[in-house]
């Protein structure tokens, strides 16, 4: 059996001088190809001495680090499943994901629980005394290599499970469709707890034995500074439209840079239009989801179109079916459904989950709504799931309404999104307030703030004495989205 272990992919692709950098960060620290090599050998032998082996869950909430990579990276060397959480994430919303996934470790801050943790500083401290350990587990392709928590419709969040194979055929497909070179070099802003940040950014650097630019986090005047040194930058939309609202960003600062890609929120027409007026480049958007990376991408070398997210990708089948499965002609609205080899192997322990969401040939019901033209082009019209995308988290309104919804002198209560200009949605609270109860809109945000990530915690809270409700009961949130459109108009 050959070894499908993503690492050994990455191995054979790695450049030829070994003190080529990986990683480097402004301040001068840099990660070569043959220390981040040697690095996650170390890790991935501490691991070792640690009991874990092939299947065992390590979860991983720490901020981004060039040693959080190398630890990725030694799960995978190990055959460990790696299971990173959002920072913004509480501990009350962390010991849900811990009682699901029953990891064998715990890396990062957990110091209120009984399994086995360790701080990232501890375990590079361990790591450091421990002989590499170089071999590379032998894996199959379906063994899972990952998983990552979606926010669910019902407010319980799902384990997606992405094997090696998945990761290895969506990198390989993106390194090939963005034409990706040894010389690039990436700027690297996004956060690593996501398929984004994580898979499609480093995996196509790593599959291009390529450099990458380090940042901890988006700032805008580093993104000026360093895109003179740089060749591809992804990011959300929000990043491009921080770049356009600085002042300092000209056509001048591009010169060498190739690719502008953006994905996991909708890129507006009008932030595409003057993104290329200043330029003179047009963004590359691509759409994909936690359950399979990439699946769309417009063309690296033919027309982008603003609004549309491009054809399938070559190894991807996509179509745009009604209600009851039967696909639509071209030019019909309908829900967006895929199959490929990037397709996920189910929700952690959630059998039933995971079929409601697949038809009977193998194909997966996004949940996104979308229409094809003629030649396959596809353009992302909405959502058939409850969903708000706030600068590229993804948000249910039905996780922050159960907690709302809870809080004394609350009644009910309605999540909504209403456009934003720098995060595109922005999350809206309307409650209705029990008799005589005097609750304030800082009430509620106080006892929200241990319970919700900041990210999903309402911008606004708005008072009603009740909700718009259709004649089967159901809250009308078409008719608080339209009240509510205008709330952050700049
Ligand atoms: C931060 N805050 C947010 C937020 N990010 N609030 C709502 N939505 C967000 N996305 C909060 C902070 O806690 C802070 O709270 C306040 O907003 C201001 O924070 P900031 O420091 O200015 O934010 P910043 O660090 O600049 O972050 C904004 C961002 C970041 C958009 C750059 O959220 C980001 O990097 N998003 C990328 C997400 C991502 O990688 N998604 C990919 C998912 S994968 P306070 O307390 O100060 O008010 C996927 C598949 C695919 O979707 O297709 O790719
Ligand atoms: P996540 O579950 O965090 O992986 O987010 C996936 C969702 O992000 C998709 O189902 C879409 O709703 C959305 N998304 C990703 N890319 C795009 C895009 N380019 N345009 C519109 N929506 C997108």
């Amino acid at each position: 059996m050959t070894n499908a272990n993503l690492y050994a992919l990455f191995q054979s692709r790695f450049p030829d001088d070994l003190d080529k950098p990986f990683l480097q960060q402004e301040d001068g620290a840099c990660l070569s190809y043959g220390e981040m090599d040697q690095l996650s050998a170390r890790m991935a032998a501490l691991l070792t001495t640690r009991k874990i082996t092939k299947g065992d869950r390590i979860l991983v909430q720490v901020e981004k680090s060039m040693e959080a990579v190398c630890l990725y990276l030694a799960c995978l060397r190990v055959g460990a499943i790696y299971l990173p959480l959002n920072t913004a994430y509480t501990a009350h919303e962390v010991a849900y994901f811990i009682g699901n996934a029953s990891p064998a470790l715990l890396v990062g801050n957990f110091p209120a629980q009984p399994l086995p943790s360790l701080t990232l500083d501890q375990l590079c401290a361990e790591a450091a005394t421990c002989p590499p350990r170089h071999s590379v587990e032998l894996m199959s392709s379906d063994d899972l290599a990952a998983i990552l928590y979606t926010s669910g419709t019902t407010g319980r969040s799902k384990g997606a499970m992405l094997s090696h194979g998945n990761l290895a055929s969506n990198a390989l497909t993106l390194h090939d469709i963005w034409h990706w070179q040894q010389d690039d070099i990436l700027l690297h802003a996004l956060p690593i707890f996501h398929v984004h940040g994580l898979f499609v950014a480093l995996h196509c650097a790593l599959l291009g034995g390529s450099t990458v630019w380090f940042l901890p986090r988006l700032d805008a005047d580093a993104l000026i500074r360093l895109i003179p040194k740089s060749t591809v930058l992804m990011g959300v939309p929000t990043f491009y439209t921080r770049l356009l609202a600085h002042g300092g960003f000209t056509k001048d600062l591009c010169q060498k840079m190739r690719l502008f890609i953006s994905g996991s929120a909708p890129l507006l027409a009008e932030t595409f239009h003057q993104f290329e007026a200043i330029t003179g480049q047009r963004i590359l958007e691509r759409y994909g989801m936690t359950e399979a990376g990439m699946i769309t991408s417009n063309p690296y070398d033919g027309p982008r179109i603003a609004g549309t997210v491009g054809p399938a990708l070559p190894d991807v089948e996509v179509r745009i079916c009604g209600e009851d499965g039967r696909q639509l002609p071209a030019g019909e609205i309908g829900s967006l459904e895929y199959k490929g080899p990037n397709l996920f192997k189910g929700y952690w322990e959630m059998p039933k989950k995971t079929a409601e969401d697949m038809r009977p040939d193998g194909f997966f019901i996004s949940g996104d709504l979308a229409i094809a033209d003629q030649d396959g082009r596809i353009s992302i019209v909405g959502r058939s799931k409850d969903l708000i995308i706030s600068g590229g988290f993804n948000i249910y309104p039905k996780g922050i309404e159960s907690v709302l919804d809870l809080l004394p002198g609350v009644l009910e209560s309605a999540v909504v999104a209403s456009p934003h200009p720098d995060l595109g949605e922005a999350v809206m609270a309307v409650v209705v307030r029990t008799d005589n109860s005097p609750l304030t809109e800082q009430d509620i945000l106080d006892q929200l703030s241990d319970q919700l990530a900041r990210f999903k915690q309402p911008r606004k809270v708005i008072f009603t004495d009740a909700l718009p409700r259709n004649t089967m009961g159901k809250v009308q949130k078409n008719i608080l989205r339209d009240q509510m459109k205008d709330i952050f108009k700049s």
